[in-house]
């Protein structure tokens, strides 16, 4: 099926999310054919790429007697810190290999050192923009489907922002895999299905 007047998000297919790399999310690796298939389909096609200075607060290793996991406050809430990961410029942060990246827009989120960004749209205070939502609206993009990693995190925050936004909103889930750290994959998909979203 095609949808010309859809955009497709291809979130965070990097290589610290897929098996070997930092932040490893399992089968993340094995979403890579499916994800470029499904690309054929939409008439605009969008990658977003964690793109974290070394000294980002969301890593542990910049925090004082802290583990990855564990959660801290930060002035805009609560914050799971997580293994250094995505640092801009290494490896880790590249997408994957194989995956198509022909896209209309590859944008880059979570530089900012002080607020992380799960969400494409907004960075964790949930109200510093990232340009997403005027690149679609400017461009008449009313209904996106969502695809990528981690299906818990940065796939469920966009579609919520998404959704929010009143944009119409589908995850496929056959096209993401999540960290499920503490029951956070059915959490998030009971979320984004309150909140509106297809789950496909
Ligand atoms: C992500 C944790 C930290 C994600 C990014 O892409 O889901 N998760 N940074
Ligand atoms: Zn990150």
């Amino acid at each position: 099926m095609t949808h010309p007047d859809r955009a497709l998000i291809v979130i965070d297919m990097q290589n610290d999310f897929c098996p070997g790399g930092a932040l490893a999310v399992a089968g993340g690796d094995a979403l890579v054919d499916g994800i470029n298939a499904a690309m054929d389909d939409f008439g605009t096609v969008i990658l977003t790429q964690d793109w974290h200075p070394a000294d980002h607060a969301s890593f542990a290793s910049n925090h004082a007697d802290a583990r990855p996991m564990d959660s801290v406050e930060m002035p805009y809430g609560a914050q799971i810190l997580w293994p250094d990961h995505c640092v801009q410029g290494t490896h880790g942060a590249r997408f994957v290999p194989g995956l198509r990246t022909d896209g209309d827009l590859i944008l880059r989120k979570g530089f900012n050192r002080a607020i992380d960004s799960y969400s494409a749209f907004f960075e964790n205070d949930r109200t510093t923009p990232t340009g997403l939502e005027g690149y679609l609206r400017t461009r008449g993009i009313g209904d996106l489907v969502l695809a990528g990693l981690a299906l818990d995190f940065c796939v469920a925050y966009s579609a919520l922002d998404a959704a929010r936004l009143g944009f119409g909103v589908t995850v496929r889930t056959d096209l993401s895999a999540a960290i499920d750290h503490d029951g956070s994959r059915a959490a998030a998909l009971e979320r984004m299905r309150d909140a509106g979203v297809t789950i496909a």
